[in-house]
């Protein structure tokens, strides 16, 4: 054994004195066996140091100082650029437990098999031991966890995404169990030694072979979603994939939304949107862009927190117009992802603002040129930013209860049948709604992009156990909440005849948003569908939107055969979930498709 590896089981430098920590630790140290042990406070030395190494690495590329100031690019393993969904495993000890929506291991035989590719995978190599908080500090709602990984990039990108060293070891303190376990290794980046295994029971996440956002970034999807549904589920409370935005309306009256749309359908956007001129007495503001945790207030309200400390946001189609805020996170500071780099340093991706330029250095470290066949950014590029560097960062951010929610949003990818906005009519409905959710499929995760799927409340790859439990739960909330807050289904991604948008989306949004404040109030009227309630003609504030009453028409509409069909494709989710689907969304499906056939 290296001389070094012994100082390193040692551990005579740890910040804490928490045996379980320390053991759990030392055991990983033994099976991975790294040359050194490094524990990260995340201080800004901490940073440098590290950021330094990387370059030295080659595992970052400095950007222009003047331009980007701060900011590094990271190219990473063509084989590793986004969530592997069919690599990913809930392993609870029955199979029953993770649900037909998971890939299921028995946890014994996941950490055998996992355990031999960790044998000896940091020989070589540093360990990084990463403290973080998912939620503020002083949240009683936060969770510690920890997260072991033989990857510098994941370390400063974990520094941006959570709140990581001193204050989690604080809130751990000397003597808790009650932290996550999560051992990473990117091993070498073989699809074929790619695992990211969740063990709920043992609140612990084994992921190996992937560098990649969602499968190394353990706070993120790992922890704040798969592991964090299963605990929401047993203490009472929901982990869900929603964006959280405060929206001041013109009369000065602050309002809390959340809103659940999958993976790259545009919850950064929705969460930090500019309202166009006619709708400029409205003022947003962003608590979270893609993760909530909802827990009943002693008001009986729900009240909604962000667990992240930055945004891991999808680069391509980002621009000064449809997402100006987004634009000024990443003017400093941020880590570039599979993004295209130009000749003076600075980063380039597909939909940015102006020509593309003559001449690229492409994702993958090719020359680029704009007649080339291939994107110059990878479609799932993205950028990691602290959300300290949004402009319109709401004052609550880091408050520890959270924000009381006025209405629920949930959203999917949909090129027919799904109108614009439709509130539903009751809670149960409403579930209803999130649950048979369909979107169309998006390069955050490999597979073909652009198929409709059934992905229940935008959390088919997050939910941590099974759906139809989960859909159960979401409907016992109800009679714990004094005020269960009204639920809408949205969709911008509606065509025309002519396979364009028929809405503007972005800022546009707003005039969505308005209406739903206004329901959520009770301000305004709507009205009633066989599907749901919609906006009357003229309720939705179209002034200046360029559109004419035909298109708003088209984009708001409800087409019964359509729905006849969407109902129909429904059951495919119904057959799957049948153990455990509750009755009362059986029971809504049937309502409506004989509403619909009378
Ligand atoms: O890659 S992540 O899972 O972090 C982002 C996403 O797919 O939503
Ligand atoms: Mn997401």
């Amino acid at each position: 054994m290296p001389e070094n590896r012994a100082a390193a089981t040692k551990q005579s430098d740890a910040p804490t004195n928490n045996p379980k920590l320390l053991a759990w630790v030392e055991e990983m140290a033994k099976l991975t066996q790294p040359d050194r042990i490094v524990w990260c406070d995340g201080s800004e030395e901490e940073k440098q140091r590290l950021t330094k190494d990387a370059v030295d690495k080659g595992i970052l590329i400095p950007l222009s100082p003047e331009k980007r100031p701060g900011c590094y690019l990271h190219r990473s393993d063509p084989n590793d650029v986004a969530r592997t969904e069919h690599l990913t495993f809930v392993c609870t000890r029955t199979k029953e437990a993770s649900g037909p929506n998971n890939n299921w291991m028995d946890p014994k035989e996941a950490y055998a098999k996992l355990g031999k590719l960790f044998e000896g995978s940091m020989k070589g190599r540093t360990m990084y031991v990463i403290p973080y908080l998912m939620g503020p500090a002083g949240s009683p709602f936060s969770k510690v966890g920890i997260e072991l990984t033989d990857s510098i990039y994941v370390v400063l990108n974990m520094r941006i995404m959570t709140r990581m060293g001193r204050v989690a070891l604080d809130t751990l303190g000397d003597t808790s169990g009650d932290f996550n376990r999560g051992l990473h290794c990117t091993l070498d980046l073989d699809p074929e030694k790619r695992f990211i295994c969740h063990f709920p029971e043992d609140n612990t996440i084994w992921s190996i072979g992937s560098g990649y956002g969602g499968n190394a970034l353990l706070g993120k999807k790992c922890l704040a979603l798969r592991i964090a549904s299963f605990l929401g589920r047993e203490e009472g409370w929901l982990a869900e994939h929603m964006l959280i935005l405060g929206a001041e309306d013109p009369q000065g009256k602050k309002h809390y939304v959340v809103a659940a749309f999958p993976s790259a359908c545009g919850k950064t956007n929705f969460a930090m949107m500019v309202p166009p001129p006619a709708l400029k007495g409205w003022k947003i503001t962003t608590i979270g862009d893609d993760i909530s945790w909802l827990r009943i207030g002693k008001d009986g309200r729900l009240w909604a927190v962000n667990p992240e400390n930055g945004y891991f946001g999808v680069a391509p189609g980002t621009n000064k117009k449809t997402n100006p805020n987004a634009m000024a996170c990443v003017e400093r500071d941020a880590i570039f992802t599979n993004v295209a780099m130009t000749k003076d340093g600075d980063v380039w991706w597909e939909g940015m603002d102006g020509q593309p330029p003559a001449e690229l250095t492409d994702w993958r470290g090719n020359p680029w040129t704009p007649e080339s066949k291939t994107p110059a950014a990878h479609p799932n590029s993205r950028f990691t930013a602290p959300m300290r560097n949004n402009p319109i960062l709401d004052e609550t951010a880091d408050d520890s209860e959270g924000v009381p929610i006025s209405a629920i949003i949930f959203g999917g990818r949909r090129a027919t049948t799904v109108p614009l906005v439709m509130q539903s009519f009751n809670w149960a409905h409403g579930v209803y709604l999130g649950a048979t959710m369909g979107s169309e499929t998006t390069a955050a995760a490999v597979g073909q992009a652009g198929v409709v799927r059934r992905d229940p409340m935008a959390m088919l790859p997050f939910c941590g156990y099974d759906m139809g439990d989960y859909f159960g739960h979401w409907l016992k909330i109800q009679a714990r909440l004094a005020e269960p807050p009204p639920i809408f289904l949205v969709n911008w991604f509606r065509k025309g005849p002519d396979g364009k948008f028929l809405w503007p989306g972005f800022g546009e949004n707003m005039r969505v948003l308005a209406w739903v404040l206004a329901r959520a109030a009770g301000s305004v009227g709507a009205s009633e569908t066989p599907l749901g309630l919609v906006p009357r003609p003229g309720d939705l504030d179209t002034e200046g939107l360029g559109l004419t009453p035909e298109q708003v028409k088209q984009a708001t509409s409800i087409d019964l055969a359509e729905w006849g069909t969407e109902l129909e494709s429904q059951g495919e989710l119904f057959t799957k979930l049948e153990r455990t689907l509750p009755a009362a969304i059986r029971l809504e499906r049937e309502l409506l498709i004989a509403r619909i056939k009378n």
